[in-house]
């Protein structure tokens, strides 16, 4: 017996027990201690088995960290049929999440019960495979296929009472894991109940598996997963049971090989690996209790209220009462949507909107305030005014952060006698509802003010990325290039909505245009403004049609109208015509004879504008890792979750390649596609962005 599996023998009823921290993961040393408990159990002469899981959680899935690993006997679905083919009687008592090939090893016993606040589910399509432990054969014949196809597809959790209702589960009850595990089996064999193993129900009645097929691979904008499980499912209804398992293991280890399966488990653990920083090792956070936002506009009441969510007390400032109560205004609408969609119920929404929400005009309403935030007005001057402030009336210690989207937090910090003390907070709006924050340090910000930003990051349930400062830390600075990278290609021929339907087929949620009309097209105007005023490079590359589109007041979705029309009600747009003869005037007034572009070919521009940024971003230390810039794109920018994030989808691609291209365009622009030279250093040395992650371990 392995350690990692626990056993008893209480009476007539074996126990075994689940103790692999952190979340009981079916690794090999479990896997070999459970088919050794079963048949210890039935060597013993024991009546029942009971299997639960020590501390937080019953199994959690099989060990991501072995996929990719030659699989070591015994395999999990083997496993699952081996308890179910006991000739006693087992028992599944499950607590925390029992997800993936737990809540297989569950289905392969023949009860099941639960603590009240257990949840399960079958997530594996979220990293790339399917359920391959019998999920897709035992479900359908238990709940059907319906259901199953919509917990398998979807990945999502349902919480005991769901699985109870829906017979997944056949109890819930207060109490430990273990003593309702022990009571229960103990009334099953007092009451002479038999064995149940699922395998031996009816096949499941069929639904039409093409169509279902089709549906589901258009809903995951090209991820394979959900809907090669389908295929799954339908092999329950259509063939014998071990043949079903063994359709199910063949589809599995199809996804197993697959890119996206490489893709999505990078995600998994670079979203982990994200906020872990030696910066922070042993770095405690300062107190958070009451945070401060000044300006009540969209983006500050957005932190206004996934701070209130958090259960933070919040005093916003505005520059009046009318302004006060327009923010307040905001927060309340905001936090009706949490109320409709059951995130708060009207005693909480109540409670944050009364008490502890705090509106001033006057700021010594900050002075006890433990981090204060401004989403003022994106102007240097007015920020610097906020901030000498917040330095003359916040207490010693408070944190000073600042939402700027790309000013030079150094030149911020710089105007407060407390430079240690001030942090940027990058939110991306909706605040309360986008999951990406970039925290930008400064030069002189101290370790803990750091701590305190990932604090509070995770307090509001975001994800936080540590950026350096530059204009437009990580996220806008590598958005600002690939989109110039696309603007460079309307010139040369390309359409804006050619470009989007591009990205969209990549698996992007909507292609740069479509981002930029939702965004608001004034806001690349003042950018575009502000740079040449500021002075550009005469080799830039520069353009008219787009500043021609907003003189004619076309700000994108705000305005109804952008590079898209967009109609009341409708979802999405048409293709303006107004703008096509924007773009070729602009050619014709510089000469440019137009050329068509192959899908591949935006792509391919796209993301090697993309990497190379990302790389530059990287060498430059504004971004610690690969994996942050993998993480930033993922969670503020849209990328294909299932290609793991630029850098993940090109080691994936091949650097040479991708450095080859570049070098190549190079001939006809060399200001636009300078190599990156951790790029170059990466093709030379044979080494991948993940060899780089891999370091930072
Ligand atoms: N394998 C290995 N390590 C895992 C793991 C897993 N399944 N799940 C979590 N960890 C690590 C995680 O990397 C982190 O490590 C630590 O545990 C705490 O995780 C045949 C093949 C369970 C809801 O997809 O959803 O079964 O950073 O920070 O917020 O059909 O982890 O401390 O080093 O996320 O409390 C299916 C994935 C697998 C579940 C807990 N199961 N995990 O969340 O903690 S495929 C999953 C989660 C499968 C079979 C197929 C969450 C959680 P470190 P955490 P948490």
């Amino acid at each position: 017996m392995t350690d990692a599996i626990g056993y008893e023998l209480l009476g007539d009823i074996a126990v075994l027990t689940a103790q692999n921290p952190p979340v009981n993961a079916l690794g090999y040393d479990v896997r070999t201690g459970l088919w050794e408990g079963i048949e210890r159990a039935e060597k013993d002469g024991a009546r029942a088995v009971l299997i639960y899981g020590d501390g937080a959680t019953f199994f959690a899935g099989a060990d991501i960290k072995e996929f990719g690993k030659p699989p070591k006997e015994p395999y999990l679905p083997d496993l699952c049929t081996r308890i179910e083919a006991s000739p006693l009687i087992v028992v599944s008592s499950m607590h925390g999440t029992a997800l993936g090939g737990g809540l297989e090893i569950a289905l392969g016993s023949h009860y099941r019960i639960a603590v009240p606040s257990a949840r399960m589910g079958l997530p594996e399509v979220l990293i790339g495979v399917m359920p391959g432990a019998g999920g897709t054969q035992r479900l359908p014949r238990l709940i059907g296929v319906e259901r199953s196809l919509d917990i398998i597809t979807s990945g999502r959790q349902i919480g005991a009472r769901e699985a109870l209702d829906l017979g997944i589960i056949d109890r819930i009850e207060d109490g430990a894991p273990r003593d309702i595990g022990l009571a229960y089996a103990r009334e099953l064999l007092d009451s002479g109940a038999a064995r149940r193993a699922i395998s031996e129900m009816p096949a499941p009645e069929p639904v039409d598996f093409d169509a279902t097929y089709e549906a589901v691979l258009k809903k995951g904008r090209g991820q394979l997963s959900p809907a090669v499980a389908v295929r799954g499912v339908q092999a329950a209804c259509e063939l014998p049971f071990a043949e079903g398992m063994k359709r199910e293991r063949e589809l599995f280890m199809e996804l197993m090989a697959t890119d996206q399966r490489q893709g999505l488990i990078h995600a998994f653990f670079a979203e982990r690996a994200v906020g872990k920083l030696p910066e922070l090792e042993g770095v405690d956070p300062r107190p958070l209790a009451e945070l401060g936002v000044i300006g009540g506009g969209t983006m500050g009441a957005g932190i206004a209220t996934a701070a209130l969510l958090s259960g933070l007390g919040v005093i916003m400032l505005e520059m009046s009462a009318e302004a006060a109560q327009a923010a307040r205004g905001r927060i309340e609408g905001n936090l009706q949507g949490a109320l409709k969609r059951g995130k708060i119920d009207q005693a909480k929404f109540d409670h944050l909107t009364g008490t502890a929400l705090r509106l001033s005009t006057d700021y010594d309403a900050l002075k006890n305030a433990d981090l204060v935030i401004e989403a003022v007005f994106e102007d240097m001057e007015v920020k610097k005014q906020v901030f000498g402030k917040l330095d003359a009336v916040c207490k010693p210690g408070a944190v000073l952060a600042t939402n700027t989207s790309y000013l030079d937090v150094n030149e911020i910090a710089a105007i407060t006698a407390r430079p240690a003390d001030v942090i940027g907070l990058h939110f991306f709006s909706p605040a309360h509802v986008m999951k990406l924050l970039e925290i930008v340090v400064a030069d002189k910000t101290a370790p803990d003010v750091v701590a305190t930003g990932f604090a509070l990051g995770k307090r509001l349930g975001k994800v936080s990325v540590r950026a350096g400062v530059c204009d437009g830390f990580i996220g806008n600075r590598i958005l600002a290039t690939y989109r110039t990278a696309a603007d460079h290609m309307i010139l040369d021929g390309a359409s804006p909505f050619q470009i989007d339907k591009a990205l969209t087929d990549f698996g992007f949620a909507m292609g740069p245009y479509a981002v930029a009309d939702l965004a608001g097209l004034d806001i690349g105007w003042a950018t575009r403004k502000r740079k040449r005023a500021a002075g550009l490079d005469p080799r830039a590359r520069d353009f008219t049609y787009a500043d021609k589109l907003c003189e004619a007041g076309n700000f994108g979705q705000k305005t109804g109208k952008g590079y898209y029309v967009y109609e009341k009600g409708k979802r999405g747009g048409t293709p303006n015509p107004e703008v096509m003869p924007l773009i070729e005037a602009d050619r014709a007034a510089q000469g440019i004879t137009p050329r068509d572009f192959t899908d591949d070919e935006i792509v391919r521009r796209y993301m090697a504008a993309m990497v190379n940024e990302a790389a530059r971003v990287v060498g430059e230390g504004i971004a610690k890792r690969p994996l942050d810039v993998d993480v930033t794109l993922l969670y503020g920018y849209g990328f294909p979750r299932y290609r793991g994030g630029p850098l993940k989808w090109a080691d994936m691609t091949g650097l040479k390649g991708l450095l080859d291209d570049i070098r190549s365009w190079a001939a006809l622009d060399d200001y636009f596609w300078q190599p990156a030279p951790l790029l170059e250093q990466l093709v030379a040395d044979g080494r991948t962005f993940d060899d780089l992650n891999k370091d930072a371990k």
